[in-house]
């Protein structure tokens, strides 16, 4: 009786170190996930501007006529931002002379010319999707449609 009463005790201390262990465990495997979540949490919400980099291009062929036919773009035509993100938009002009743009209801304006960096910083309060609209070539009668989108994600 007294025997077993020794084994229970031993029993009752391993119990203890396997429980504690595994107490340990799931405290460390907690903290690393809040270590793992915290600096994306950072970045959209008071942490540094994330840069984004866009060109501008030209579709440009012959039509069937003998006339020379282009559309400009955007390039990448659509990003995807975080709602409170702090973004930094460089664009760079490889193609067209001039593209005069605004970007519909976040309130930036700005103008990119060939061969140069334009850098605007904006941040989406709310979620949704926002145009990128150069203001020579909107449309297809333009040599456009040069119109991105900026996708706002919750
Ligand atoms: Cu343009």
């Amino acid at each position: 009786m007294a025997k077993l009463v020794v084994i229970g005790r031993k029993h009752m201390r391993w119990a203890k170190l396997i429980g504690g262990i595994a107490l340990l465990a799931c405290a460390a495997m907690l903290l690393w996930r809040v270590d793992e979540v915290r600096p994306a949490m950072s970045s959209s919400d008071s942490g540094k501007e994330r840069t984004i980099h866009l060109v501008t291009g030209e579709f440009k062929s012959t039509g069937p006529d003998g006339q020379e036919i282009e559309a400009y773009r955007w390039d990448p035509g659509t990003i995807y931002v975080k709602k409170g993100e702090r973004i930094k938009l460089s664009i760079f002009g490889v193609n067209g002379a001039s593209h005069p743009f605004v970007i519909d209801g976040l309130n930036v304006k700005g103008e990119v010319k060939k061969g140069q960096e334009t850098v605007v910083s904006f941040k989406a309060d709310k979620p949704g999707i926002y145009r990128i609209i150069c203001l020579t070539h909107p449309d297809i009668a333009h040599h456009g449609p040069m119109i991105g989108y900026i996708v706002v994600d919750k």
